[in-house]
């Protein structure tokens, strides 16, 4: 049986090979809930970059470009890291380079795995039916804060390792600790969650409701897939 593991931060990225496996970026909050609903709106590609200016650069490649630092948007560019802000009808079928504190990070570190696709509640049921058709070893890489763990990525990890029990077996005590984490979670996720780090940091950005929305499970389909450093989702 094929393994899945969890690495609780980008930090800890040299403890886990990502060669020949499937990877699964995770940023609750909220870069990924972010890509998964940009697609499931009809976004064409996201370019995502770590660097400020290397998104800034995009800008003049005809791409639209997005990104915050410390939840905030960043001043002259077009889009920031709301979920609701994704879903704006104009943005059908736009190339988007994307910058974020760290969930662009972590798509960086993953980078040489056989695949690299997007996670979040809102296309959990769509990543785990994806990860049995890949059949490959899992990793998923949570994005963390700055290299800390998070509560929220963490409980992901520990829903998709709930999910594939008994097809995928756990590498090792990460993916069961995570796996606890959900269980204590699930009946609450949003009470669960009120509890982290971020939710602070971003409560002072008043977008409860970003938290909120991040947390509904199975709301979108789509998986997004990098492509030659682009994100996007099968037709
Ligand atoms: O760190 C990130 O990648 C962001 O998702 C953080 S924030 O939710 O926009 O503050």
């Amino acid at each position: 049986m094929k393994s899945i593991d969890v690495c609780v931060s980008p930090d800890l990225m040299h403890l886990y090979p990502v060669d020949g496996k499937s990877v699964v970026v995770v940023d609750i909050l909220r870069a990924t809930s972010s890509m998964v609903t940009a697609f499931a709106h009809g976004v064409k590609s996201i370019y995502p970059v770590a660097k400020l200016d290397d998104c800034r650069a995009m800008k003049s490649k005809g791409y639209l470009i997005a990104g915050e630092r410390e939840g905030e948007k960043v001043a002259d560019f077009d889009l920031g890291n709301s979920p609701f802000e994704y879903m704006a009808p104009e943005l059908r079928g736009k190339q988007i380079a994307l910058t974020t504190t760290n969930g662009t990070q972590a798509i960086a570190k993953s980078l040489g795995a056989t695949e690299i696709i997007i996670g979040a509640f809102l296309n959990l049921s769509a990543v785990a039916d994806h990860l049995i058709n890949s059949n490959n070893d899992i990793l998923v890489v949570c994005a963390g804060w700055k290299g800390k763990v998070n509560l929220e990525d963490t409980v992901f990890a520990g829903a998709l390792v709930d999910k594939l029990s008994g097809k995928f077996t756990p590498a090792c005590d990460a993916p069961l600790a995570a796996k606890h984490l959900y269980t204590s979670a699930k009946t609450d996720l949003i009470g669960f969650l009120n509890e982290s780090s971020h939710v602070k940091r971003l409560n002072k950005l008043n977008i409860h409701d970003d938290m909120k929305f991040c947390c509904t499970i199975d709301e979108y389909r789509v998986v997004p897939v990098l492509v030659n450093g682009h994100l996007a989702v099968k037709d």
